[in-house]
């Protein structure tokens, strides 16, 4: 065990905002470890930044009529806040369009090449000839030969699942321009990954079966029994990292070569910034490299990036790779272009000053092993149960009776109680469990110290005792004040907003973790007002937050995403009551010093009528006129503008924003009901 962490989080694509799942299978969790290891009084590093190459930021830049940079300049600044409105805790959250990330990444793959450590191969690739540019697998859709779905892509058919490259899609056609691409050959530098099977079996599959999550492992046995192959470090795309060779002109370095290298970018940024030498921590045996990742990226921290450090020769391997597995919302699987998903930044708004809530909830139903779920009713009651009935409740009781009995002064007792001794079992209990990747475990372990005060208290019962025993009042809230002040202290990595108020409340400073045993509040101690550190979160507002997912189902269901969600349901007997009924315009005018609005004379076939509509950047007065329309006959006439307006004419909206009225498919006679 190094005193030194180096500690990563994946770089989060720059695409669209950071969710729950991002939250709970890596930043969490990754903050709760090195927030702890620096309560340890460990070296620690703490980094992390934008991946703000890669296929997704230039398709979703593309569907934006925006450019990459536009794309990853917009999420970076959200993700960047989200994560620290979140107390998500990184020495350095930097960017891989940095000027060092750029140099950095370049000068890593030159010392591959001039190791002799690619291979060069030709291919064929799609290329564009309108566009003029090689298309990325995700640019290319054609039919599906599994299912037939026309609009599979490149890499993947949606539809049915299947993962596909391109030469498998039937008439295959460019995104970009809609043409049919051609192959044409092009060079690509690669990496050839079977020549480190050895090596990873040696360090992994030897080395690490006893430590490392059984998910991870199981997943680089199955990949190193499948056999590795060259895979291509660079591309043929115009977004990325350029490949620092004169031949290479148009290519770029592979997003995921590119990306990790960031984590060392990223230490070398900080590291200039706080005069210490990034070396320490990627170059040093006395280093822990620990990699906080979800399973989807297994590969790439487990055989592709050690391949490269390998390659490069001066690099630490990983200590380990913690891995999660997925966290899913309401039973369904979280997704960013399903909008599924709750958002970080849509979070810290709608629940100002509740980061902790969120960091408890994610933490105590993370997807450690397996995938979980995260629904707002467990959220609910895990803060009104937990957080406001057992951990606030216990906290708030003691500072209350601290002051109601002793003007906030902490009262005398003996420090060799048998009680204190649960606050050092509970620290080591909690640092066993972190030491060893157990998040939900650690928590519980902090949540029993919090349930063994209260039932302490309810034990003690110093409301009681005051009266004819003050010694053992005096004694129950010494001891239930170092318990309050303990909690204080452990839950710092995981509740750091919590922390700080319980420490403010009872005046005293975070500790360093091996100091939190005993007695950590001296008696004649003057604590602050007792706040409320928790409250309770009521029906509607979870409710709300159900409807808005519920909306979001039923904008999914939509086939035009324009279309604005149905209105209540109303019954046939509603719909009866209105009066639908053709009509011919036979004048039109404009209104007086009114812009919007057209003055009409309409044949409804019972009468002839006036009616106002706010239809003139639409129409000219002269285009309505002999117009069949639909009008609502029976609608309450209203003055508009001072002209009495009887009923209202039918219109939608065409695609360019223009009214355009409703009529019916071939002339009708005038007063024809509309059913
Ligand atoms: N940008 C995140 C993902 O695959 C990816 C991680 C890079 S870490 C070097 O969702
Ligand atoms: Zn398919």
């Amino acid at each position: 065990m190094s005193e030194r962490k180096m500690i990563t989080a994946a770089l989060p694509y720059a695409n669209g905002p950071v969710h729950i799942g991002h939250l709970a299978g890596v930043y969490v969790p990754s903050d709760v470890y090195a927030r702890f290891q620096r309560r340890l009084g460990r070296d620690v590093a703490f980094i992390c930044g934008s991946d703000e190459h890669g296929i997704p930021i230039t398709i979703r830049a593309k569907k934006e009529g925006v450019t990459p940079q536009d794309i990853v300049d917009k999420y970076h600044e959200i993700i960047k806040k989200s994560f620290s409105d979140l107390g998500i805790s990184f020495d350095e959250y930097s960017r891989t369009t940095s000027k060092k990330h750029y140099e950095n990444s370049q000068d890593f793959f030159t010392t591959l090449y001039h190791k002799g450590k690619f291979t060069e191969e030709l291919s064929d690739q799609y290329f564009d000839e309108q566009a003029g540019e090689f298309l990325a697998d995700r640019y290319i859709v054609g039919t599906c030969p599994n299912c037939g779905n026309e609009n599979a892509y490149g890499d993947q058919c949606e539809k049915c699942g299947s993962t596909l490259s391109p030469s498998e899609l039937i008439n295959p056609k460019s995104m970009l321009s809609g043409n049919v691409p051609v192959l044409k050959e092009t060079k690509n530098w690669y990496l050839p990954l079977n020549d480190y099977e050895n090596f990873l079996n040696e360090w992994i599959i030897d080395g690490h079966k006893d430590d490392w999550k059984p998910n991870v492992y199981g997943q680089v046995k199955s990949w190193l029994n499948d056999g590795l192959k060259p895979r291509a470090m660079t591309r043929d795309l115009n977004w990325g990292v350029p490949v620092p060779l004169p031949e290479a002109d148009g290519k770029v370095l592979y997003v995921w070569f590119d990306a990790p290298i960031g984590y060392i970018s990223f230490t070398q940024e900080w590291a200039e910034k706080n005069g210490k030498d990034w070396k320490d921590y990627w170059q040093n045996e006395n280093s822990d490299l620990i990699h906080f990742i979800g399973k989807d990226n297994i590969v790439f921290h487990c055989i592709i990036f050690p391949a490269m450090m390998k390659a490069h020769g001066n690099y630490v391997m990983p200590k380990n790779v913690p891995a999660f597995e997925f966290l899913n919302l309401e039973n369904d699987k979280i997704s960013t272009s399903r909008n599924w998903a709750v958002w970080a930044h849509e979070y810290v708004e709608e629940f100002p000053g509740q980061q902790d809530v969120l960091r408890y909830a994610l933490l105590s139903s993370a997807p450690e092993t397996k995938d979980n779920n995260f629904t707002w009713k467990d959220f609910q009651t895990k803060n009104n149960s937990e957080l406001v009935g057992i951990f606030g409740n216990f906290i708030n009781r003691v500072a209350v009776l601290i002051h109601k009995y002793y003007n906030g002064v902490v009262p005398e007792g003996d420090a060799n109680a048998a009680e204190l001794q649960e606050i050092e079992n509970s620290a080591k209990v909690i640092e066993t469990f972190l030491e060893n990747f157990e998040f939900r475990n650690a928590l519980s372990a902090l949540m029993n110290l919090a349930r063994f005060g209260n039932q302490y208290l309810q034990t003690e019962e110093p409301w009681k005792t005051i009266k004819e025993h003050p010694e053992k009042t005096a004694q129950s809230l010494f001891v239930s004040a170092q318990i309050a002040v303990a909690l204080g202290q452990l839950c710092e990595p995981f509740m750091p907003f919590t922390s700080e108020k319980l420490l403010k409340m009872f005046n005293v400073e975070k500790k360093n973790w091996n100091d939190i045993s005993g007695v950590v509040i001296e008696s004649g101690h003057q604590i602050d007002e007792a706040t409320l550190l928790f409250s309770k979160i009521e029906d509607d507002v979870i409710e709300a937050q159900i409807q808005k997912l519920e909306n979001t189902k039923q904008s999914n269901k939509k086939t035009n995403p324009n279309a604005n969600p149905m209105k209540e349901e109303i019954t046939y007997d509603d719909f009866s009551k209105m009066d639908l009924r053709t009509a011919t315009i036979l004048e039109a005018e404009k209104v007086e010093k009114a812009d919007k609005l057209l003055k009409f004379k309409v044949d409804t076939g019972i009468d002839v009528r006036t009616v106002v509509s706010g239809i003139a950047e639409s129409f000219t007065p002269e285009e309505c006129v002999g117009k069949q329309v639909m009008i609502l006959a029976n609608l309450a006439p209203r003055k508009i503008r001072g002209i009495e307006s009887q009923g209202m004419l039918l219109l939608t909206t065409k695609p360019d924003g223009k009214l355009t009225f409703m009529t019916p498919e071939v002339k009708v006679e005038n007063g024809i009901e509309v059913n």
